[in-house]
């Protein structure tokens, strides 16, 4: 690592698994320009002062709590587990996943109280222990570091305690959800020194880019045509980032509106929009937000 120069950013990336494509493509998502391959240990961004450096997932939160590298990108899952003295400045919506309870399909357990004095098997075992503590449960957890779906089956273990995303390991291996323990996916998350320290510029400037992309992905661009009578109608209906522009149209009376509406109410507000009497309604995605 010698080659890594000081003053630049650092972030620390899952090398191979899970996370890595879209980290990397979020990351490009933001602009960054790099190279990246599986056989390197870092690259330099050629248009911002970062440094990427590919790393195993599980050492990325001791690597940003010691100040090795800035920040990282991981599994809210592997912050939860591990409890590093780190600061976590954004959710970047993707990687969901849940680490959730499970017991073989024929299995009576109704509620977790059912499962006192048996054993449990997982790669999460603090969480787990945390858990059944907070709910006055007693029972043996034991740490299993791959393929916790199969313990049930080989009488390791009762029940086991995994992340799970489509749910398809689960159903091969014969096992239902008894309850979730927790939701994750994937943050960025800081090195607290970094945030006080010479760096700061440099991060406020990266998490412009990151949080254009974010909230990018929240809303949609809408065009449309409508009478001039029912603009305030319109203004009603789509409340919120931005001001509508409104353009006149050869037809008299008609007026082109622009304006953008956040995802989650997206139909809904194009039905409104609709019946309020907007119509050539265009939908366009928007790349970056910077506000
Ligand atoms: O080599 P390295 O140590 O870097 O990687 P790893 O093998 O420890 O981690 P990896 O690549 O498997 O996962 C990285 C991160 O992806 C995790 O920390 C989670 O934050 C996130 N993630 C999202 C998941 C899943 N979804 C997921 N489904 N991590 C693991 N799984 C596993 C789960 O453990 C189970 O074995 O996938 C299986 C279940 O998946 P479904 O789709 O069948 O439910
Ligand atoms: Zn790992």
């Amino acid at each position: 690592m010698s080659n890594l120069n000081n003053n630049n950013l650092k972030l620390a990336i899952q090398k191979e698994g899970r996370l890595t494509d879209e980290t990397l493509e979020f990351l490009r998502n933001c602009g960054l320009e790099f190279e990246s391959s599986k056989q390197r240990l870092f690259s330099s961004c050629r248009n911002f002062p970062l440094e990427i450096l590919y790393v195993r997932d599980d050492d990325i939160p001791d690597y940003v709590a010691s100040g090795t590298v800035d920040l990282g990108i991981l599994g809210q899952n592997i912050l939860y587990e591990e409890r590093p003295a780190v600061k976590k400045l954004l959710n970047l919506r993707y990687g969901f996943c849940s680490l959730i309870i499970a017991i073989p399909k024929e299995s009576k357990v109704k509620n977790i109280k059912d499962l006192a004095g048996k054993t449990i098997a997982t790669t999460y075992p603090s969480s787990v222990k945390n858990f059944f503590k907070k709910n006055n449960i007693k029972l043996d957890v034991v740490r299993i570091t791959g393929s916790v779906e199969i313990t049930p089956a080989l009488g390791v273990a009762y029940a086991i305690a995994d992340l799970t995303s489509t749910g398809s390991t689960l159903a091969l291996n014969d096992l239902k959800i008894l309850t979730k323990i927790y939701d994750s996916e994937s943050v960025l998350i800081a090195n607290k020194e970094s945030l006080m320290n010479g760096k700061k510029d440099l991060l406020e400037k990266l998490m412009v880019r990151f949080k254009g992309v974010l909230s990018a992905k929240n809303y949609k661009y809408v065009m449309m045509n409508a009478p001039q009578e029912i603009l305030p109608k319109l203004k009603k209906i789509t409340p919120g980032l931005k001001s509508p522009t409104v353009a006149p149209l050869a037809k008299e009376g008609w007026v082109s509106v622009q304006t953008v509406i956040k995802e989650d109410v997206f139909w809904e507000t194009i039905e409104k929009l609709k019946q309020a009497g907007a119509s050539g309604i265009l939908v366009l995605p928007i790349e970056k937000i910077i506000i």
